[in-house]
């Protein structure tokens, strides 16, 4: 632990520790967990088709990160708000449910159904013959 070490000499104690502190809150911050498919369910226990992540990693176990965007039975969005328009990375469908998403909108453009899982990084979900999936969902349609 050289930087450790570095820092035990070079700072008092205190400095330490703070910064020992810092970077404990500075890992739970970035630390995000994939919700089990079986475990969707808003506040009030209604079931959720599918919950969609602005963020991927390349460790599972830190993916689903940021922001995210919740889909009903039945949402059929043809033209999906601004602010999520090629924004989601990861993805979790529900158990018993399937996303269907395309790449444009008003549902042009590629399409791909995801069946019920955890799709921890849309990047590794092929899109045509180069392509992926990651920030490139523009339109969906959920069901249960
Ligand atoms: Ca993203």
């Amino acid at each position: 632990m050289a930087l450790g070490s570095q820092l035990t000499l070079r700072g008092p104690t205190m400095k330490v520790a703070v910064a020992l502190l810092l970077c404990a809150v500075c890992w739970v911050g970035l630390r995000a967990q994939c919700p089990e498919p079986g475990t969707l369910k808003d506040p009030n226990g209604v079931k959720i088709c599918a919950r969609m992540f602005e963020h991927s990693n390349i460790y599972n176990e830190q993916s689903c990160g940021g922001e995210y965007l919740d889909a009903f039975h039945n949402d059929d969005v043809p033209m999906i708000p601004w602010r999520w328009n090629n924004r989601v990375s990861s993805l979790v469908v529900n158990k018993m449910c399937s996303l269907t998403v395309w790449s444009r909108m008003k549902k042009e453009g590629k399409k791909r159904k995801f069946g019920a899982g955890i799709q921890y990084r849309l990047k590794d979900v092929t899109q045509g013959l180069f392509g992926n999936w990651n920030d490139d969902i523009s339109a969906y349609y959920c069901e249960c």
